[in-house]
């Protein structure tokens, strides 16, 4: 009996439907639904609230642009430090090489911004790094090691962040991605003149960085001509209500200094032509930035479909070089056209292209042959006639 008891005693908890294992199966049941569904939640999460968590998740983080940064990226570099900002996480913005063209410069001062120049990697004081309008660091020492935590490009290449990746080469603009995000996170825009008499609340988009998008997104599809995906037309309708129409027009059109111009109308009035072809020599000048500009304004002549600007500057020959003939390949011209000097470098796309010859070496240096300045436009025409 003493043993029956003991069995049946050992026995009861199985035979009593067990009350523990429905509550713990069920238990379990609800936990993995909820952990499904925040799965699921994150998966359905847009990819403005993923970027956003991402970089709420540091203290400080370090924003990169390219080198000799453009409008487009200094606008998203701003977006990334407003969504930082307001997840509490301090960001700092940093390129390399130069702001150039006036453009660009006119962006810097006109939207008052405050980017730090490095030429080495350990300039940058934060661990972790955003890759904006590029995706593969470069232009300074220790670039190509870096690895960023999160990257968002429209450019195509094989770069990704640890943590995040947003890279879409069918959009013109990688602010337009950014005029996403803002949308994905509920931020709205607000009028210029209500700004600065109300101030703003935490889901709202500054002006200047509306504006700066909108820039972003006209500079780098030539006004919305060239290069577009109808998301550029839906960001430039979202962003509308927030620009600031005096500051875009001031960067949009800065004023130019005085040599810039005078080196157009020299470009225009000393040109040579030859047949669809032009080339200019503008002498010495001091501004480098005058030169692809004279370019830009020569190839717009009426029946000119590729042009050379060429002038002195530091004891070097610049070259600019630009086509709208399919015919001619401007980097493959300059490149072949240079070829003959020692410590000459030519190149670039087939619209554009730039290169440059120090004036010293013209004359050939050890087996160099060198040439003269004349001999020189003789081949930048053969190049552009494709007799070279
Ligand atoms: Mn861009």
């Amino acid at each position: 009996m003493p043993v029956a008891g003991t069995v049946a005693q050992t026995d009861l908890p199985s035979v009593i439907p067990g009350p523990p294992q429905v509550v713990i199966g069920g238990l379990l049941v609800v936990l993995l639904g909820i952990a499904g569904w925040f799965v699921f939640a994150r998966l359905l999460r847009s990819p403005g609230e993923r970027f956003a968590a991402v970089i709420g998740d540091y203290n400080e983080i370090a924003i990169v642009m390219h080198p000799n940064p453009d409008p487009d990226a200094m606008a998203c570099a701003l977006a990334t430090q407003l969504i930082a900002d307001r997840r509490d996480t301090d960001a700092t913005i940093y390129y390399s090489g130069q702001i150039r063209h006036h453009e660009n410069r006119a962006f810097e001062t006109v939207l008052d911004v405050d980017f730090e120049c490095i030429e080495s990697a350990d300039e940058i004081e934060e661990n972790d790094i955003v890759l904006v309008d590029h995706n593969e660091a470069r232009g300074f020492e220790g670039g190509e090691t870096t690895e960023p935590v999160a990257v968002v490009d429209h450019h195509p290449g094989e770069g990704t962040g640890e943590r995040f990746t947003d890279i879409r080469p069918v959009n013109g603009a990688c602010a337009t991605i950014f005029s996403e995000y803002f949308d994905n996170l509920g931020y709205e825009t607000v009028d210029p003149d209500r700004y600065e008499h109300n101030g703003f609340g935490g889901d709202t988009i500054p002006p200047r960085i509306a504006t700066g998008l909108i820039y972003g997104i006209q500079s780098d599809t030539k006004h919305l001509t060239n290069g577009c995906s109808s998301d550029e037309f839906t960001a430039a309708s979202f962003l509308y209500n927030g620009i600031d129409e005096d500051k875009l027009d001031r960067i949009a059109n800065p004023d130019m200094d005085a040599e810039s111009l005078e080196v157009k109308a020299e470009a225009i009035t000393d040109r040579e032509v030859r047949g669809p072809f032009a080339i200019s020599d503008v002498g010495s000048i001091s501004n480098i930035d005058a030169i692809p500009q004279a370019a830009d304004e020569l190839r717009r002549l009426e029946g000119i479909n590729a042009v050379v600007v060429l002038g002195d500057v530091d004891n070097r020959i610049k070259l600019s070089g630009r086509s709208k003939d399919d015919r001619v390949h401007m980097g493959k011209v300059l490149e072949t056209a240079v070829s003959e000097v020692p410590m000459a470098d030519g190149g670039g796309h087939a619209r554009m292209g730039g290169g440059q010859i120090p004036i010293d070496h013209m004359h050939g240096l050890g087996p160099g042959e060198g040439l003269t300045r004349d001999e020189l436009v003789e081949r930048l025409f053969d190049a552009m006639n494709g007799e070279l």
